[in-house]
Formats: C-alpha cells, structure tokens, sequence
C-alpha cells in the first residue's frame, strides 16, 4: 500500500509513499525499546557528540534537504534552505542538554535526597504537513538529548524531509532503531502511537480536531501529551505605532508559508482612528508580495499544499468583503492570491483558523477594546503589539491570553525560548531552555546516612 505525493506548484504526481500498518509500527516500537536502553546509559557526552555528529550531517545536506521541501511541500527555496538550517541549529542547541540535566540535592534529615531526570523510554513524534522538517525538530531533538528512542510519523502529504533526516540520522552513527521515521496515515500510525503501551509520551502538532482526539486517548493511557494546534493570531496595531513599520510587516506575518502557519497573523486589529492610513499603507505591501515559483530566490510565498485545501481557503471568501488581493501565477499549481478582507467580529472569518493567505481586518476603539477583541476566540498561540508606548506595550502583552507575543515585531519562533499555546491552540511547551527536561519524569531517591 502506498500514497501518492503531489508538487503542489505544478499539480503534478511525483512519487509513491509506503504506507505503513499496525505491525510495522510494532516492530519499530520494539526496536525503539531496545536501542533506548543503550543510548540512555551512554556517558552524557556521548550522547551529546552523537547529536553534534546529526547536527552536522543535515549542516551537509541543507541544499538537499531544502530541494526535496521546494518539491514536496511547495517552500519557497530561501524558506526551505532556513528551515533545514533550523533543524541543525536545534540538534546543536539541544546536544548541550545531556550534560545539563541536572536533578536537585534537596535537605532531609539523616540522609541525602536527590531527583532525577529520568527518560520516558520511547517518544511518539505525529508532525502536520505545513513545517515538515523544523517541527519534527523540535520533538525528536530535545527527546533524543533526554535519552528517549523516537517514532516519528510525518504527514502523509510531506513526508520526504522527515525520511531524509532518519536516514542523516544513521549516516551520522546514530545508533540504529533509535530514531525511525514511519510513514502512514494518521488514523494508522499516529492512533497506534497513541494505544502502544511502549510509546511513554506523544507529542502532536496538527488540528485543534485531532489534537483533541490524540490528547483523549493519550488520557485513557494515562500517557503525557504535548499538542501544537491552531490559532487565530491577532496583529494589534494601535494608533501611536510606527504605522509604515507596521503595515509593512504585516504582510509577512499572515502570507509567509502562504498563510499555513500556526502562528500567522490573520487578525489584523487597527485602532478605528488610524483604520484607513493603515489600509492605505498595506494595500501596496500587499501588491509587492512575491508569489511564484518556489524554486527562485526571490519567491516569497509559493502555493498551497494541496487541491482540497485550496478548496478549503477559497471557501472563506464567500460572501467575503474584499479589500484588495495580491497576485498569483494562473494555471497549474494549487496556487491563491493575498487576500485582505474587511470583517465583522462575528463573521465566520474573523472566528476560523483559514491557514491559507487570507487577513482579516477589524478596528477597534481602544486599548481595553484591544485586547477583548484580541481575545474574543477560541485560540490563543501568538500575536503582534504595534504601539511606540512602552506602558501600553506590557499592559497589553500581559493581557491578550498567547503563549507567544512580539512587541514591534513579528517573530514568534526562536530554538532558545519557549513556543506553544494556550486555550485551544495546545498544551504544553516546546523549545527553549526547559524543552529536554519535559521528555523526562523525575525520580526522587533518599539515600539514608545514620550510621547505626
Ligand atoms: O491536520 P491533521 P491536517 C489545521 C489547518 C488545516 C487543518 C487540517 O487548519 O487546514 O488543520 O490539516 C495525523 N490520530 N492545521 O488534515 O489531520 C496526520 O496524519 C493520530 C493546523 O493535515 O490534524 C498528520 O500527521 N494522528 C496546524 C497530523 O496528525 C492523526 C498544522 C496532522 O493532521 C490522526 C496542521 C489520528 N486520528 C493543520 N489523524 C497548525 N496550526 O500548525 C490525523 N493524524
């Protein structure tokens, strides 16, 4: 059994894909078992040189890796070539972490009690097909750095980045069973990850639908889950901000990955007094978006990812009241133009993750009015605050109920801080300082000292 893989620029059939069944996953899941018992008794050094020896294997093949995301996932070249960059500055920053996770040496009486870091055993990786490579990254790096053997499931439309970077893996002298890339569908191999009694946690970055499902059977399991979900971000831009800065951000901030991201920016709210400076200001960064090829250099966004969803975001715009739109290449290709559009707060695209290259634009009256409005659905992953008024700029961050906000600025994911949501767009943290620590349980042992 296999799938079939599209280049979503030219809507063409490339390549068929194994599709893995139950069995299969098991026999991983038990040669997970046994390679993560070597690998967490290694010296932490060890551990740490053979996650190096990853980091520079893909350091190696960023041209490569970056080509097969251009085909697959339809990136733009420059896009993929950072994100292949990205999962080696993960592994690097994360091949720190075995001599660093250190336990506590807390006081009691007549002994010596100490906690530690304790890998789960075998970690279940289910990854969406928006960011192949660098979300993978951020599961199986820290786990792996943690002493954790990897499963990992990439997404049954992008899984070619993910098969390379197992086979990177094995070139560079990981040992062999510890990190596997299994391709299949989500109801076969990610549910089986979900009910393995060996596979001791999940991590999932996918639907708020899924995550929900995943996260159930996770509890019925009694098993630890992390989920990355949706968002609905909103992009405040008050009265008193750089207003040419911030409208010429923007752009970036909802179209890079042609919307399918899930931090993008698609709520854009503009204090009513600077509501139509502002459109007056997008409306040209919004023409000079580059949408194209995905091979050139200079492209910077490409199509969607598929056909269907195509359908999907085109099925916002009924009804729709459109401002203006970029433009897009005609003909093959699951290609879809910029697309600003004026909302109400209660319209379906205003509320609805879109996860294609459609803004929705709202005014509102003032700063408690802000952050209501930013906070008026369902998600809460990340957002932007554009205000020159340092006062404002913390009341308001404190305010809108994100796991990520940039102040002035659009950035949401650093390898070194902490990424993930509140409400429905997840649970738990990835990256940062703290991430290996979370692919661990903590032990704590009482040695008595009393002589007699
Ligand atoms: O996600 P799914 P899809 C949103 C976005 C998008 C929509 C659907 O709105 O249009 O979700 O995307 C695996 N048990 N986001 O269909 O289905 C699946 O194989 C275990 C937002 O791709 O959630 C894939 O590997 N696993 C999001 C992964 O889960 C299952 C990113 C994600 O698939 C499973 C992606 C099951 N029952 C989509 N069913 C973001 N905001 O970043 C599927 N999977």
């Amino acid at each position: 059994m296999t799938f079939t893989l599209i280049d979503p620029s030219t809507g063409a059939a490339f390549r068929e894909v194994h599709r893995a069944d139950v069995e299969e996953v098991d026999a991983a899941v038990a040669r997970a078992v046994v390679a993560q018992r070597s690998w967490a008794a290694l010296a932490p050094v060890a551990r740490a040189d053979a996650l190096r020896a990853f980091a520079r294997a893909v350091e190696e093949h960023i041209d490569e890796l970056a080509r097969l995301e251009v085909l697959n996932s339809g990136h733009p070249i420059g896009s993929a070539r950072w994100e292949a960059s990205h999962v080696a500055q993960v592994l690097n920053f994360y091949a720190g972490a075995p001599e660093r996770l250190s336990g506590q040496q807390i006081p009691v009486a007549g002994g010596l009690d100490v906690t530690f870091h304790e890998p789960y055993g075998v970690v279940g990786i289910i990854v969406p097909w928006n960011f192949p490579m660098t979300i993978a990254s951020w599961g199986f790096a820290p786990a792996l750095a943690a002493g954790n053997a990897v499963v990992l499931k990439p997404a049954e439309l992008t899984p070619l980045t993910a098969v390379r970077l197992g086979e990177l893996a094995l070139e560079a002298g990981l040992p062999e069973g510890l990190f596997q890339v299994i391709t299949g569908s989500g109801s076969i191999v990610g549910q089986r990850f979900v009910s393995h009694p060996d596979v001791r946690k999940v991590v999932f970055t996918g639907s708020t639908a899924v995550g929900t499902d995943v996260a159930a059977g996770c509890a019925r399991e009694l098993k630890p889950v992390t989920l990355e979900l949706g968002g609905k971000s909103a992009n405040i831009v008050f009265a008193d901000a750089d207003l040419e800065k911030a409208a010429a951000a923007a752009p970036g901030a909802v179209f890079d990955n042609a919307g399918q991201d899930c931090c993008a920016r698609s709520r854009i709210l503009v204090e009513r007094s600077v509501y139509d400076r502002f459109l007056e200001l997008l409306e040209p960064a919004v023409a000079a978006w580059r949408v194209g090829d995905p091979a050139l250099e200079s492209t910077e966004m490409g199509p969607l990812i598929s056909a269907a969803h195509r359908s999907t975001v085109a099925s916002f715009l009924e009804g729709a009241d459109v401002a203006f739109r970029g433009s897009a290449p005609e003909g093959d290709g699951f290609w879809f133009a910029p697309t600003v559009v004026l909302a109400g707060r209660e319209d379906r695209i205003a509320r609805e993750e879109v996860f294609g290259p459609v803004v929705a634009v709202l005014p509102f009256d003032d700063e408690a009015d802000a952050i209501a409005l930013a906070n008026d659905t369902a998600y809460g992953l990340a957002g932007s605050i554009w205000t020159e008024n340092l006062g404002r700029a913390v009341r308001v961050s404190r305010g809108v109920k994100s796991g990520v906000l940039s102040v002035n600025s659009h950035s949401s994911v650093r390898y070194w801080t902490p990424f993930g949501g509140m409400k429905a767009s997840g649970l738990g943290r990835e990256l940062g300082p703290d991430a290996a620590e979370h692919f661990t349980e903590t032990k704590n042992v009482f040695f008595a000292t009393d002589a007699s």
